[in-house]
């Protein structure tokens, strides 16, 4: 095999933001862009003799070509085997469950998640590490400043491999072992969730919907729960799933129903092939881009259950009939009721939550007598907390949850938990809410988009709240008075490492919170994210609509950060 050394010159935008470097589609097909990052990769891990890697992307528009790209690097930097998913599919808990389960040197996670694909939507890449997790800040950053100083990246010149057959194939000395994106990661499921309570639930009439948003889930959701839950269907889906393109349409050519068609079938998945520009949606599950799913839940003869996950599978939105559940709630309830579900009988180490999400699983850690932490917004900050064993269950209030079974956040696990709970407690996705927040009290919560701003308002916003630190310490407004405001630092209780600027927070003496933060996900403009959240112990106000629950706090939110005046948004994008 002849490897080819390249010259090339470094590009100075690829810092890897919240999770891993996501840029639009036509940055990365500039000429050694994807080269220059992956090499800077391997140059900063080191790859040692005898190492594995894994593979896999969640379909989007470039996966492919860039698998192809990938593979042939890791041949020239010293990988002895690759193991890829086939047709280039893994969603990213099932990659982060590969790496663990054939210890592996980590794995390339092709993706920007919830972002739209397509020639003109986003592509992204992210390095996990040997835990299964996203690489920490340390790693991100050594990757960046090698991305700095590249001169040159190496290549084995050889054919493309064929992805969309099972087997081993070689490039010079590596083999690639393109395998079944699904089988592992199903099996996992299996060993944490009573399979048989849901079956029987299922059985008995319980009706689920959930919306693969024509991203990676569709081939982990169709196995799962259709082939392996028993689930309905009205069309037969091989049990092989996707490989590649085209592959997976259903038998007989019949087309997948759309618009009032899936609703009235009685299809438990829905929209579930993939599609390399996600059938031009926002593969993000929240009441806004999720909205055909929640059209259906909350119609006319709905679902007793609904759930979505995004571009690649990590996120979860969940409903009841006619109901929303917050992220934030979903966690609290899950670590609530772990003691029902098989994998999590023996109890809960303890519970970690981003700092911008609510502290209702506080209130549930507190009652379990366990640790809650509190960490920076991205799943990175969770993995030492897992390793260290000090805890079991972690959430964001972005529509993320996940336990140490893996170390990233597992969609398609968090719906399975909530069947779980469901099929032994057997009341509504609704009263089981209703009673946690009866006894632990309501912890109101929502956040606000304004997506797309330009970047000097979102820094203006910002900066203009960290000059107003000390006026606003002790400030009243009307009942509410300020306790504390901040930019949120962590420090890493097992390793020690700081991080700062994490968010904005203004903390009223009553525990009510409004949080300000950048996004670090986007890739065009800036997005500002106010979360706001206040604690409500008195049932007969629990049915309050949140935003309504909430107007104070977010009159003072827009007042003190000027946001209208300085970004000329009236309203926010997107409302969770
Ligand atoms: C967002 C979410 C954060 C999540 C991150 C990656 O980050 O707020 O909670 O971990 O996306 O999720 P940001 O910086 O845009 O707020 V995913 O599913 O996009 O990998
Ligand atoms: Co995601």
């Amino acid at each position: 095999m002849q490897i080819r050394t390249v010259a090339t010159t470094p590009f100075t935008d690829q810092k890897p933001g919240t999770s891993g470097l996501r840029k639009r589609v036509p940055t990365f097909l500039q000429a050694h862009y994807l080269e220059n990052f992956v090499q800077s990769i391997f140059d900063t891990i080191s790859v040692p003799q005898g190492a594995t890697l894994v593979l896999g992307g969640d379909g989007r528009y470039y996966n492919r070509e860039a698998i192809q790209i990938i593979l042939k690097m890791a041949a020239a930097s010293g990988f002895t085997r690759v193991l890829v998913g086939r047709g280039g599919i893994l969603s990213t808990p099932a990659a982060s469950c590969l790496i663990r389960k054939y210890r592996t040197h980590g794995g390339i996670i092709l993706s920007a998640s919830h972002n739209p694909g397509g020639p003109d939507g986003d592509f992204g890449i992210k390095f996990n590490t040997e835990n299964g997790g996203p690489a920490p800040e340390k790693i991100t950053e050594a990757i960046f400043a090698a991305s700095k100083k590249i001169s040159q990246y190496h290549i084995a010149d050889s054919a493309d491999v064929e992805l969309d057959r099972t087997g081993d194939y070689e490039i010079g000395e590596m083999t690639v072992s393109v395998i079944d994106p699904v089988e592992a990661y199903a099996e996992l499921m299996e060993s944490l969730f009573d399979f048989a309570a849901i079956r029987t639930l299922l059985k008995g009439g319980f009706r689920i919907k959930f919306d693969a948003m024509h991203a990676v889930t569709g081939p982990y959701a169709r196995e799962i729960f259709v082939n392996r839950l028993g689930a309905p269907s009205t069309r037969y889906w091989r049990s092989q799933p996707f490989a590649g393109e085209g592959a997976m349409r259903p038998r007989h050519g019949a087309a997948e129903p759309t618009g009032a068609g899936v609703a009235a079938s009685a299809d438990s998945v829905m929209n579930a092939i993939p599609l390399p520009d996600f059938g031009g949606g926002h593969p993000d599950p929240n009441l806004t881009y999720a909205h055909e799913l929640v059209e259906i839940l909350y119609g006319d003869n709905a679902p007793d259950f609904g759930a979505a996950s995004d571009g690649d599978g990590d996120r979860n939105m969940i409903l009841g009939k006619h109901f929303f559940i917050t992220p934030s709630d979903s966690l609290a309830i899950l670590a609530a009721n772990a003691h029902l579900v098989p994998g999590y009988q023996q109890g809960l180490a303890g519970i970690a939550r981003s700092m911008p999400t609510s502290a209702a699983a506080d209130r549930v850690a507190k009652a379990l007598g366990i640790p809650c932490y509190e960490t920076p917004t991205g799943w990175k900050f969770f993995g030492n907390l897992m390793d260290a064993g000090k805890v079991t269950l972690c959430g964001e209030e972005s529509f993320g949850t996940g336990s140490d079974h893996i170390r990233e956040k597992d969609g398609l696990w968090a719906v399975l938990f909530w069947l779980n709970i469901l099929a032994v407690r057997r009341q509504s996705v609704e009263a089981i809410t209703r009673e946690h927040w009866a006894q632990y009290g309501r912890n109101v919560y929502s956040r606000h988009d304004y997506e797309d701003i330009p970047s000097d308002a979102a820094n203006g916003v910002m900066k203009l709240l960290h000059d107003s630190f000390a006026e606003l310490q002790g400030a009243q407004f009307g009942h509410l008075q300020v306790k504390l405001c901040d930019d949120f630092s962590y420090t890493d209780p097992v390793d020690g490492s700081v991080s700062t600027g994490q968010g904005v927070r203004i903390i009223f003496t009553d525990g009510s919170r409004i949080v300000f933060r950048l996004s670090g996900t986007g890739t065009g403009g800036a997005t500002l994210r106010i979360y706001l959240e206040s604690y409500e112990p008195d049932i007969s106000k629990h049915h309050l609509d949140a935003q309504q629950s909430l107007a104070t706090l977010i009159g003072i939110a827009l007042q003190i950060s000027e946001l209208r005046k300085r970004t000329r948004r009236e309203r926010p994008t997107v409302i969770t």
